[in-house]
Parts: structure tokens; C-alpha cells; sequence
């Protein structure tokens, strides 16, 4: 890997993101590709943070901190990367189920997905299962999220993945469920393909999902 890309992805780990974007641009001004700073510099160093907050290693305030960087990067390079081919890990779309209003935890997931260079729709909180539906019409996301943080609301997964087989559209997307009262037993349970306990294996989930 250049120098400058380890920089890039060592300073995104250490959250520094006036860095990350200064670094960002003198890697262009060096006349790398966008993509090839986006993977090795940028995506390089959000897996790090991914796989050490799996470890226990990292905590949530400074993988926020290194998300944050991590944007301060992309929004050098977005302007870029607009109407260029960029293969993207695939397409995901996420949303904390109806009834749910916590979304930390979803947006700490988002966020690690789009550091994998995954194209993230964020549906939001509250999001029924009708919005699930319209949304993998429209999007045409491979691979489909779920978060919930409550008891009461951990059904609605069902109800949603229940309300994507009445459209017909179940086999086309591969759905994974997370949040603090979901376990691997209640994804099974409700027919979801995948589960993951944080951000950093939720990321290696959806690469084994989409990989399938
Ligand atoms: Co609420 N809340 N809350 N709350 N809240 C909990 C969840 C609770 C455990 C607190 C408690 O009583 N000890 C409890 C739930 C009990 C239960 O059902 N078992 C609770 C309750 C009861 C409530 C209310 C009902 C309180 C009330 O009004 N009486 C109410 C419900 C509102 C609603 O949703 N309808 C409510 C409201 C709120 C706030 C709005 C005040 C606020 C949310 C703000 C926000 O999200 N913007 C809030 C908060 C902050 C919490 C706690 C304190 C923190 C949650 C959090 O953000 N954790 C929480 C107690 C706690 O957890 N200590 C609590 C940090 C976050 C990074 O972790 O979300 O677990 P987490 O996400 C992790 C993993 O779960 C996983 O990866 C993430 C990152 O590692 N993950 C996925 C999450 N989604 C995933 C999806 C995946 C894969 C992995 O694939 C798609």
C-alpha cells in the first residue's frame, strides 16, 4: 500500500478528520485514483476500526469519531466519484423497525457499512413495513437491515419480513436483524438470513451474505 494510503486509513482510525480530508485531497493532487484511495486508505482503515471494535478494543464514542472521519474523506471524494463506475460493495438497505425510535446503534451499522464500501438507504426510524417494501422496489438492495432496541418492537421484524414475502420480492434480497433484544435464535425464528451482536460483525455478516 502507498504511504499516503496508510496514512489516510491511520488517521481515520485515530478519528482525525480534518487529517483524513487534507490527506484525502493530496493523495488526488498525487494523482491516485479515487477509487483506489477509497479502498485502500479509507475502507482500509474503517475495517480496522471494525474488526478492533469487535474485540472490545475500541468503544462506541471513537467509532463514531472515526465515522465521522471517515466522512470527512468521502466528501473530498464524492464530487468525484459521482458518475464514475464505482463497484461498490453492494447495495443495503437499513431502517429501525415501526414502533422503535432508537437509532445509535442502527447509525453506528450504517455507518461501518458504508466504510466497507457498501451503498447504504437509510429508511430511519419508525419505518413500517410498507416502506421496507416500497423501498427494495425502488432501490433494489441485495442485502436488507433491521435494527431494534425493544422487546415490543423486535416482532415487527417478523411482521416486516412476513410483509416482503406477500410482495413477492423475499427472494430477491437476503434480510439480517441486529439490536440489543435480538439474538441469532429470534433471527432464525423469524426466517432473517443473518444476524450479527455490533457494527464490526454486522459488516462481516453482510459480506458473508452477499457473498452466498
Ligand atoms: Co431507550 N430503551 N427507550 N431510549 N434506550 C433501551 C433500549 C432500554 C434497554 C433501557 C432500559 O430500560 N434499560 C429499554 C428497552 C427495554 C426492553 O425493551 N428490553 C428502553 C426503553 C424502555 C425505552 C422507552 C420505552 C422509554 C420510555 O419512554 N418509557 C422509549 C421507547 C421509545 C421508542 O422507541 N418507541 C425509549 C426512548 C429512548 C430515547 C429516545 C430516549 C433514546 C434513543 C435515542 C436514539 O436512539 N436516537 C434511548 C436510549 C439512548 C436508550 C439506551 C440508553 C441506549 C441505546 C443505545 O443507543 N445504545 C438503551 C439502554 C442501553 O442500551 N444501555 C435504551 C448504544 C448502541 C450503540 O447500541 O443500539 O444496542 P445498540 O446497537 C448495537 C447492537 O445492538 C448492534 O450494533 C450496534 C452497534 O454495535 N445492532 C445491530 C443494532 N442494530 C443492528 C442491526 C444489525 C446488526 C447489528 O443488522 C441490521
Amino acid at each position: 500500500m502507498s504511504e499516503i494510503l496508510q496514512e489516510i486509513a491511520q488517521q481515520l482510525y485515530a478519528g482525525k478528520f480534518n487529517e483524513v480530508s487534507a490527506l484525502t485531497q493530496q493523495a488526488l493532487d498525487q494523482s491516485l485514483a479515487p477509487a483506489q484511495i477509497l479502498k485502500g486508505g479509507l475502507i482500509a482503515g474503517m475495517d480496522t476500526v471494525g474488526r478492533d471494535f469487535k474485540a472490545g478494543e475500541l468503544y462506541v464514542p471513537e467509532v463514531l469519531v472515526a465515522a465521522k472521519a471517515m466522512h470527512a474523506g468521502m466528501d473530498v471524494l464524492r464530487p468525484l466519484l459521482v458518475g464514475e463506475d464505482m463497484p461498490t460493495t453492494g447495495r443495503f438497505l437499513i431502517g429501525t423497525v415501526q414502533g422503535d425510535l432508537h437509532d445509535i446503534g442502527k447509525n453506528l451499522v450504517a455507518m461501518m457499512l458504508e466504510g466497507a464500501g457498501f451503498e447504504v438507504f437509510d429508511l430511519g426510524i419508525n419505518a413500517a413495513p410498507g416502506a421496507f417494501v416500497e423501498a427494495i422496489k425502488d432501490k433494489e438492495p441485495q442485502l436488507v437491515g433491521m435494527s431494534a432496541l425493544l422487546t415490543t418492537t423486535r416482532d415487527a421484524m417478523k411482521v416486516t419480513i412476513e410483509a416482503i414475502a406477500q410482495a413477492g420480492l423475499r427472494d430477491r434480497i437476503k434480510i439480517m436483524v441486529g439490536g440489543a433484544p435480538v439474538t441469532a435464535k429470534f433471527a432464525e425464528e423469524i426466517g432473517a438470513d443473518g444476524y450479527a451482536p455490533d457494527a464490526g460483525a454486522a459488516v462481516d455478516k453482510a459480506r458473508e451474505l452477499i457473498n452466498a
